[in-house]
């Protein structure tokens, strides 16, 4: 039953670490790191490995001494981050899914998730509702090893029969990580901010709006993916998933109403046109049919459950 979670440390690995660690026991679940340095906590929670999923050879040893059944790989180098290293996106992005797939058919392992993103879709994708299967032309190289990388698992789960799962994450929320090289991240940094200077700069204008959800909300989708009968799924490549839609302005302004004297303004650069490229919304109908996907978290709940949470994390460090 040995699991491995490459990229651990990061901001979708801290959390899913401890909810497969409080599901399947501390020892059950084996932690990979590279360059981020996990905290005293964390190292002390479980099993802690270093290895650069790039490194075929390193992972190999890994998956036999621990004698691995199924891998939740979340190396990812993510969408802002991507376009200033696009030849380090494709190489993180790519070359290690490449890696574990073929280590997952070489070891006859039960299963292997991997994240793909909403970045698979593109300025021509319907922006509404985007349906689960559409025009997928992304225009960052985030969202082209996305898109590659739901295809290699989408050829896996056919030619070799290979039990992988994906799930085309929005905008992830939560204040236990604080993300980097993301676009969605606005969406986080303001309750940093809101909470030391009452004040935010988005990096996006006020209409901006992309799918979004609370960290929790997206556990809870990648657990019970995992955990769902292999005949009640229909979709190989990736599973849109839907939470919320909010613009910049809204979310800014649920903010103005718990903290009195807060204020914004906005100074687009770059990652403007990265969010001007993806949806508002998504159709993730398939997802609630096949394994009764449903979020729990509406914006007024995410915005007081982040406001705590920062606050507590940022009084905890100071
Ligand atoms: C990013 O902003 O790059 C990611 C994503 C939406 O995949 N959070």
């Amino acid at each position: 039953m040995p699991l491995l979670v490459t990229g651990a440390v990061g901001q979708v690995g801290t959390d899913l670490t401890a909810a497969l660690r409080a599901r399947h026991g501390a020892d059950a679940v084996i932690a990979v790191g590279h360059r981020t340095p996990p905290s005293a906590a964390f190292r002390a929670a479980g099993p802690y490995e270093t290895v650069d999923a790039r490194d075929r050879d390193a992972l190999d040893r890994l998956i036999r001494k621990h004698r691995i059944d199924a891998i939740y790989h979340l190396v990812t180098l993510l969408s802002g981050a991507g376009e200033q290293n696009p030849d380090l996106a494709w190489d993180v992005n790519l070359s290690t899914l490449k890696h574990v797939l073929d280590l997952a058919v070489h070891h006859k392992l039960a299963q292997v998730f991997w994240p793909s993103s909403i970045a698979v879709f593109g300025p021509t994708t319907p922006r509404l509702n985007t349906p689960q299967r559409t025009i997928l032309e992304p225009t960052t190289m985030y969202g082209v090893t996305k898109l590659a990388g739901e295809n290699l698992c989408h050829y896996y789960a056919l030619r070799y029969g290979l039990d992988v799962r994906s799930l085309r994450y929005p905008g992830l929320i939560t204040y236990k990580t604080f993300s980097g090289g993301g676009t969605s991240d606005y969406a986080v940094e303001i309750f940093i901010a809101a909470i030391e200077r009452k004040h935010y700069t988005f990096f996006v204008n006020a209409q901006t709006a992309m799918p979004m959800m609370y960290m929790d909300d997206a556990m809870k989708a990648t657990l019970d993916l995992m955990a769902a009968p292999a005949d009640h799924i229909t979709v190989r490549t990736s599973y849109n998933l839907g939470a919320l839609s909010f613009t910049a302005a809204e979310l800014a302004t649920a903010v103005a109403r718990r903290v009195p004297g807060f204020t914004w303004d906005h100074a687009p650069d770059f990652r403007q046109a990265i969010a001007d490229s993806w949806p508002d919304s998504v159709d993730d109908g398939q997802a609630r049919a096949d394994w009764g996907w449903a979020p729990d978290y509406d914006l007024p709940t995410l915005v007081d459950t982040m406001l705590a949470g920062t606050a507590k994390r940022l009084g905890a460090k100071g």
